[in-house]
């Protein structure tokens, strides 16, 4: 049923923006979380229609952020697309991450070539203002694949269905 469109979509970025908590957040408890112990990673399934079509977008999330960068080749492996997430509070972690999306972005060339990337600005309930300007992250990202800039908050849900749904979709009608 689920031969023809089948996503797989990474999601990376910094340790604590709040990957594991968006994809929670998304999939609810319609699928269990599987854990890949050989790849560090864990995965939710989110299936959904998109124009009479079922699509099965499967979630990539690192497990334990510190063991990451030996499996990094294989978590990516056959990947349609990656979101690198960053967290938008004004805090040091907050600005790291901010900075951690280009070595991201370089990590997906690296080991996926040209796919389509999207960008989360999570835990938007925790800053006063959205600092960053879009035009940031597309000097940033430069793909020609882009596949848009979101803002979000995993804790009140703000934003996270519209970025879900529309990466899904974005990856849909590039495939
Ligand atoms: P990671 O998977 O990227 O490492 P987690 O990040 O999803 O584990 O989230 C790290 C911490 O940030 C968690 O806090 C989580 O609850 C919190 N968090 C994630 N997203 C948001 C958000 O949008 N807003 C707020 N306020 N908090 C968020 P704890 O304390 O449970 O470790
Ligand atoms: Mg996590």
């Amino acid at each position: 049923m689920f031969d023809k469109y089948k996503f797989k979509i990474v999601f990376i970025g910094d340790g604590y923006v709040g990957k594991t908590s968006l994809i929670r957040r998304f999939t609810q408890k319609s699928f269990e979380k599987q854990y890949i112990k050989t790849i560090g990673a864990q995965f939710s399934f989110y299936d959904k229609q998109v124009e009479n079509n079922e699509v099965r977008s499967i979630f990539y999330d690192i497990a334990g952020q510190d063991a990451f960068n030996f499996m990094r080749k294989m978590f990516f492996k056959d990947s349609k697309a990656a979101v690198i997430v960053y967290s938008l509070v004004d805090d040091k972690m907050g600005k790291e991450s901010f900075k951690s999306i280009k070595r991201w972005h370089t990590d997906v060339l690296k080991f996926c070539g040209p796919i389509p990337i999207a960008v989360i600005a999570n835990k938007v309930d925790l800053s006063y203002e959205n600092v960053v300007d879009i035009i940031d992250i597309r000097e940033i990202i430069k793909e020609k694949e882009f596949l848009g800039y979101y803002v979000t908050s995993a804790k009140t849900g703000q934003g996270v269905k519209n970025a879900f749904n529309s990466i899904i979709e974005g990856v849909y009608y590039k495939s």
